[in-house]
């Protein structure tokens, strides 16, 4: 269905029972977003970017790590769970040695990757564009977007994005940068983790104190991080991952972007 029908959908709704708040109880963000959508009625591009809505927050400079907050819509973030959830299977790591995915007690998630037929709908197109013009890469660089589920207990154990093995470069050359999109809200734990940002800060990951900086789960926020230094070299200070989620269920939505174009 497209992307301006959906929309269309939510919007004329009968507000009981949608969850919608009425005209007369909207405050702060929903009224925002309301204003925002009439301010956006003739300009594609502000709606498409979400300009006056996304707001970026410089985490840490080495690595670099910026996180976008109110980057998707909440209907965005559903429309990413709904393609996904029919086709979850258990997540796997890249083998170093083929460059083939395998399963590995490092991620114990399910996902799924996007198809080149679903990166062409309306609103699959406007969150590339989005993740394209917010990360300074092209779209054509970006990978499939891939779709993550954690459930309690589930973890993603500290990585690189960036690839050791030779054959992954063949397509696309190396991994320089992620966008991490979180699709839901009422995750206790499931913190994305970067060890060795922040010098001497500490945070929580997974219900526990640990050195480094941790970016909560907010359903719409995105985090961006680069996975390649200003000295256009692999940052080993980029290691991160996927703290344990103590309660709920933590959804995501992966983009990470090569140096060259990826097809
Ligand atoms: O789930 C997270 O917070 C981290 C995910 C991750 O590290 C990845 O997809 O590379």
């Amino acid at each position: 269905m497209a992307y301006w029908k959906i929309r269309t959908q939510l919007l004329l709704l009968p507000i009981s029972g949608t969850g919608f708040p009425s005209l007369r109880g909207l405050r702060g963000q929903n009224s925002r977003y309301l204003r925002d959508v009439s301010r956006w009625a003739n300009d594609k591009d502000a709606e498409m970017l979400r300009i006056g809505y996304v707001k970026p927050e410089v985490v840490s400079w080495s690595p670099r790590i910026i996180v976008l907050h109110n980057f998707l819509s909440s209907e965005e973030c559903e429309y990413l769970k709904a393609i996904a959830r029919p086709r979850l299977q258990i997540s796997t790591v890249v083998d170093v040695k083929t460059g083939k995915g395998v399963k590995s007690d490092v991620r114990t998630s399910s996902g799924m990757f996007l198809t080149h037929v679903e990166r062409s709908y309306p609103m699959i197109q406007a969150i590339e564009k989005r993740i394209s013009v917010f990360s300074q890469v092209p779209a054509e660089n970006g990978e499939l977007i891939q779709v993550l589920r954690y459930e309690p207990k589930q973890f993603y154990k500290p990585h690189h994005d960036y690839f050791s093995d030779t054959f992954n470069l063949k397509r696309g050359g190396q991994r320089v940068a992620t966008m991490l999109m979180y699709l839901t809200d009422d995750v206790e734990g499931g913190e994305t983790y970067f060890p060795l940002a922040g010098d001497d800060s500490e945070c929580t990951c997974g219900g526990k104190i640990m050195k480094g900086i941790s970016v909560k789960p907010i359903k719409g926020d995105a985090v961006l991080f680069w996975s390649m230094g200003l000295d256009g070299q692999s940052d080993p200070r980029s290691i991160h991952g996927g703290c344990e989620v103590l309660s709920g269920e933590k959804w995501s939505a992966t983009k990470w972007m090569r140096q060259k174009a990826t097809s």
